[in-house]
């Protein structure tokens, strides 16, 4: 008796990949590789394993007849067409709480590395440079203001860990939180404008393409820095790479880039950036439950029992 055929829609983590495969026969990427064999699998598959970043689009979601959940490994889910999985009638679901923690340590571990210039330091030393003298003074991070894109799950854990530098925390969200004792302001500018770092931790897709943009790099400054754990789409990287040429910001730090894994030239080589590959969540503790939950959803969806995480366009479903 054959396992019940899965679809994976990108390359999946090694723990979910492991994880499925004990039920499933898992089918990676035949949509993309072998259109002729994909149609005549098309029909049995029961479910499709995604990452925060693959591509579910609705003419893919429109073969699958048969198909119960698809289930995003990673809490952001704006490759998914989730208007046309509803119209379908299959439930998407993703990992969110599970990396909070993670994500919210790297955003603040990048504050730290660009403020107080860390790996630029490791560099210094490894270079052999101390010997001609000390390295250049960097700017303080205890009680400097920080601003948050996108003051949800991990926005506000980031808030938290902010709070403990003795921060003052400002921050824009589509909606007002007048119950967490910060500064709202209506805009990304108006709100960049205020803080030293800004830290964009908001979905991508786009409602939030380019939220931060030229204008909010002007208002941020020549002493503000600039931190994406969001999604590469979220700011425009052309303009970013002005910015820090031009010295219209202090600096920035990035987790992710709107064309990954390709990272523009330009920013390899500026002395007041920081780069990580799109790491956040990516710790052996993290990844494991995020591929828990991802599998907990996959299966219960693939045998009609209750959804764990299903995103919230599909809650009431
Ligand atoms: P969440 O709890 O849903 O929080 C999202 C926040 O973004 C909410 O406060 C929301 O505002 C705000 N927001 C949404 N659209 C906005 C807009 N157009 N302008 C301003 N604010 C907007 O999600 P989360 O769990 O914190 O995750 C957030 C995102 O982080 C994910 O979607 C993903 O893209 C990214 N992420 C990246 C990594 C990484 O590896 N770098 C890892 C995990 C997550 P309202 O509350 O007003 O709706
Ligand atoms: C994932 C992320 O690692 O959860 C997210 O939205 O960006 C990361 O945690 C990535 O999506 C891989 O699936």
């Amino acid at each position: 008796m054959s396992k019940p055929d899965v679809l994976a829609a990108a390359k999946l983590h090694p723990f979910f990949q492991k994880a499925l495969e004990a039920h499933y026969t898992v089918h990676d990427r035949t949509h993309l590789t072998d259109p002729a064999a994909f149609a005549q699998l098309a029909p049995r598959i029961v479910a499709v394993a995604a990452t925060g970043e693959s591509q579910v689009p609705a003419d893919l979601l429109a073969r699958l007849p048969n198909a119960k959940v698809v289930s995003v490994f990673g809490v952001g889910y704006d490759g998914v067409d989730v208007p046309a999985a509803i119209r379908h009638g299959i439930p998407v679901t993703h990992t969110p709480d599970v990396l909070t923690d993670d994500v919210a340590d790297l955003a603040m571990g990048l504050v730290l590395s660009i403020g107080r210039t860390i790996p630029q330091a490791d560099q210094f030393v490894r270079q052999g440079r101390w010997p001609q003298g000390p390295i250049a003074l960097a700017r303080k991070v205890s009680g400097a203001r920080m601003g948050i894109v996108g003051l949800g799950r991990i926005g506000s854990a980031i808030a938290r860990r902010a709070q403990g530098f003795g921060m003052s925390i400002a921050y824009t969200a589509r909606s007002e939180k007048p119950g967490s004792g910060y500064t709202y302001y209506p805009s990304a500018a108006a709100l960049a404008a205020q803080v030293d770092f800004l830290v964009a931790i908001t979905p991508g897709g786009a409602g939030t393409r380019h939220l931060i943009d030229a204008k909010v790099l002007q208002a941020l400054g020549p002493r503000g820095y600039l931190v994406n754990v969001a999604r590469g789409s979220v700011v425009d990287e052309a303009a970013l790479v002005e910015a820090l040429k031009s010295g219209t910001i202090a600096g920035a730090a990035l987790d992710v880039f709107a064309d990954e894994p390709n990272v523009p030239q330009a920013l390899w080589t500026l002395p007041n950036v920081v780069l990580t590959p799109h790491m956040a969540s990516a710790t052996h503790e993290t990844r494991q439950a995020m591929a828990d939950l991802a599998f907990a959803n996959l299966h219960a969806g693939a045998t009609g029992a209750p959804l764990s995480t299903p995103v919230p366009e599909c809650t009431a479903r």
